[in-house]
């Protein structure tokens, strides 16, 4: 299997299964010199983890980060961080009886096709279990990110099924199990959530997330387009099948002179653009929109085949998400930060003489 790299110069690669020995990452190309230890891990491992309330699934894992190589007395010397989180709480008995099924829905079949045999404890590598390192690596960018630059990388729920925030205030995202902007619909959204694990099923979510003090400058024009890499980066997380920056899909029914962003000396007069024009960033926060599909897991029997060609019923039983969108937002936030370093590196590395250039419209930290 290729493709377990993401970046140019601050590479991460992940590797692991979901009920292997443990999963990991190597990150590749961090500057030297950044203070780091293995406690700094937990705060956004532990926003991301299975088990913290009694909406996501009841894994519970240890999520602590071995760091084995790349840090020298508390300091990144440059070389490749290698981290490892030993998987804990696997109970590969659980997966037994779909072994030889495919649920539909699930990567199960398509891996199935590509490789002619999968491992089928936990969906294997195809479980969101990977998405642990993504958060990690993202941990080390996001710190560089924001001691370097002042970036500060925030996401919020903002929908699930067909239930919408209905006014926002950034203080109650973390104050809930479902990184929800308005605590006066957490009862409902509880409600909600507990009368759809009782029926077997699952819904889909969608995760916004924006990125401010980003400078102008940072994205490549033509293949390495900010929103390119964000789009893509985004689309890898597992369940994604969706993705909007700035007024995104909206766009279509906007009018020119709605849509372009004006500007003036003191700032941009709106952000529909989400940041980025050109594929470069503009110094306005970047945002993001990810639409999470409902989860394939269910109770509920479904149609399918089996590897030995027979029509079956499937039923998943064991520890599932019935709204994995509820515990993506860190991931997204991981995503953006992953993007925005590797194209920051790559922005210095071509770019870095080019300085300040004149008219600079400040960057603001609050939409317009
Ligand atoms: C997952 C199924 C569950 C989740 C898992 C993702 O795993 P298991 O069947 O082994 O209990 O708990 O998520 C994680 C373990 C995690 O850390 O995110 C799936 O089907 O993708």
């Amino acid at each position: 299997m290729s493709s377990n790299s993401f970046g140019k110069l601050f590479t991460v690669t992940t590797f692991g299964e979901s009920h292997g020995p443990a999963i990991g990452c190597v990150v590749d190309g961090c500057p030297p010199g950044l203070a780091l230890s293995a406690d700094e891990f937990a705060h956004d491992l532990a926003r991301r983890a299975t088990g913290k309330s009694r909406h996501t699934s009841q894994r519970h894992e240890a999520d602590e980060v071995e760091i084995l190589s790349g840090v020298f007395e508390g300091l990144t010397t440059g070389t490749p961080i290698a981290l490892l989180v030993r998987n804990t709480d696997a109970r590969s008995k659980d997966y037994e009886k779909i072994v030889e099924q495919f649920r539909p829905g699930h990567a199960d079949y398509t891996y199935w096709q590509k490789y002619g045999i999968r491992d089928p404890r936990g969906g294997g590598r195809s479980s969101a279990r990977e998405t642990t390192m993504r958060v990690a690596a993202a941990v080390i960018a996001r710190k560089w990110l924001a001691l370097r630059h002042g970036i500060a990388i925030r996401g919020h729920v903002s929908q699930i099924a067909d239930i919408v925030p209905r006014s926002f205030d950034a203080s109650a995202i973390e104050a809930n199990p479902f990184f929800w902007p308005d605590a006066s619909q957490v009862g409902e959204i509880e409600a909600f959530m507990d009368a759809l694990r009782k029926s077997g099923d699952s819904v889909g979510a969608r995760v916004d997330v924006v990125a401010t003090n980003v400078p102008p400058g940072w994205g490549e024009p033509v293949y390495g387009k900010l929103d390119a890499e964000l789009a893509a980066a985004m689309m890898s997380i597992n369940a994604v099948k969706g993705v909007e920056i700035g007024a995104g899909f909206g766009s279509v029914l906007q009018k020119g002179s709605e849509h372009r962003d004006e500007m003036r000396l003191d700032g941009f007069l709106s952000n529909h653009a989400g940041g980025i024009l050109g594929g470069i960033s503009t110094g306005q926060p970047v945002t993001c929109s990810v639409a999470f599909k409902p989860t394939s897991s269910l109770r509920l029997p479904g149609r399918t085949v089996d590897v030995s060609g027979a029509e079956v019923d499937v039923v998943t039983t064991g520890r599932h998400d019935p709204c994995v969108g509820l515990r993506a937002t860190p991931i997204c936030e991981a995503m953006m930060a992953l993007v925005l370093m590797d194209q920051a590196l790559r922005h210095r590395a071509q770019n870095a003489d080019v300085g300040d250039v004149f008219p600079r419209i400040p960057t603001r930290t609050e939409e317009p």
